[in-house]
Parts: C-alpha cells; structure tokens; sequence
C-alpha cells in the first residue's frame, strides 16, 4: 500500500498586472500560464482571472492573476480588481516611454485601493523589439530602485525573464507574509 503524503495546504495569493494599455500584460500572463505566445485571444472586455501553482523556496504557492482586460475608464471599475492583490507586476513597453512615465500613476491608483500589497516587481516587456526601443535598461532599473522593487526586461514573445519576474513577484509575497 502506498503511502499517503499529506502536504500543507496550498497557500493563494491575489496578484494582478498594472500599466497601459498595450504594454503585453495578457501576453505576458499567457506567456507564463501556458507557455504559448498568442495573438488572437485579446478581446474579451472585463476581468481575466488565470491561476498557476509554482514552488518559491521550498513552498508551495498558487497565483491568483487578475488581468484587467480592455482599459476600463472608470475608476471604480477598476477598484475592485486592486481589493485583496497582494503582489503586482507594473509593465510599461521598452518601445513606448510614455508607458513608463505612466506607472507611477498606475501605482498610487493601487495603493489607493488596496492596503494589502506587499511585493512589487518591475517590468520593461517587449525586449526583442531591439530597433524600436525608446527605454534605457538604466531608466526602468532606476524607478525600480526608487520602489526597493526588482526588475526585469521580458520578452512575452520570446519568454525572456517571464518565469523570473512572477518568481521575483511570488518571492517577495512569502518574504514579506511568511510561509
Ligand atoms: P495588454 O494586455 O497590456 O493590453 P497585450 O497587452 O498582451 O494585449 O499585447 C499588446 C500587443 O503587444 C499585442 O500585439 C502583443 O502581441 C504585443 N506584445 C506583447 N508582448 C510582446 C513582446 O514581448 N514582444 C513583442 N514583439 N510584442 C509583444 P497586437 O499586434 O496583437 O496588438
Ligand atoms: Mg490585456
């Protein structure tokens, strides 16, 4: 008879992804949550909620990832998807320097509505698009820095740094909550 192990009970974290609008915040979640790079499933309007177990330092830990789908421009809409998130990664577009200038805003509009986060991590997306970049590494390290947060350059195409920045994110949760 094989023996049963019981293992301790999955620990569930609300995470969500904040920054303009078409900086690969779903692109990204699919990157990490099936591995696929997709380009047509964009659509849908509302909230996206998708889930992923990963082990951090001997743990176990399911992500809640709330996806804000569409740019909803209603403030309270938006309230809502902040409520219980404990962890966020703020994505801006290398290509795109106004996305970066624009998540501080997407900060304090976090922080106003929910008093519960306690990992944040930094995201410059698109890194393959060598040619087109408009954002020094140097730039987003620094905002980072100012945050204590760390930070990462991803591709969502190509998977660069995907895995490791939702890593760095769950860390950070069982840093700062304890397992
Ligand atoms: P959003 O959820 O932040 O609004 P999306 O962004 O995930 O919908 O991505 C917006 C567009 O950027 C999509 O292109 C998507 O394919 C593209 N994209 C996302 N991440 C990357 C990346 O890392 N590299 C490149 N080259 N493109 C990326 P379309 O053309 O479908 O609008
Ligand atoms: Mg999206």
């Amino acid at each position: 008879m094989s023996k049963e192990v019981k293992t301790a009970k999955e620990l569930m974290y609300k995470v969500i992804l904040a920054g303009d609008g078409a900086v690969g915040k779903t692109s990204l979640i699919e990157k990490f949550v099936t591995g696929k790079f997709e380009t047509d499933y964009r659509m849908t309007l509302g909230t996206n909620i998708f889930a992923k177990s990963l082990t951090v330092e001997g743990a176990s830990v399911k992500l809640i990832i709330w996806d804000l789908a569409g740019q909803p421009h209603f403030k309270h809409v938006r309230s809502g998807f902040y409520l219980g998130a404990v962890g966020a990664l703020l994505v801006y577009d290398v290509t795109r320097r106004s996305t970066l200038d624009n998540l501080e805003n997407w900060r304090t509009e976090m922080m106003n509505n929910t008093d519960d986060v306690a990992s944040v991590v930094v995201v410059g997306n698109k890194c393959d698009l060598k040619n087109l970049r408009e954002v020094k590494r140097s730039e987003g390290e620094e905002y980072a820095k100012s945050l204590g947060a760390p930070f990462f350059e991803t591709s969502a195409k190509e998977g660069d740094n995907v895995e490791a920045a939702f890593l760095a994110l769950a860390k950070g949760i069982i840093q700062s909550k304890g397992v």
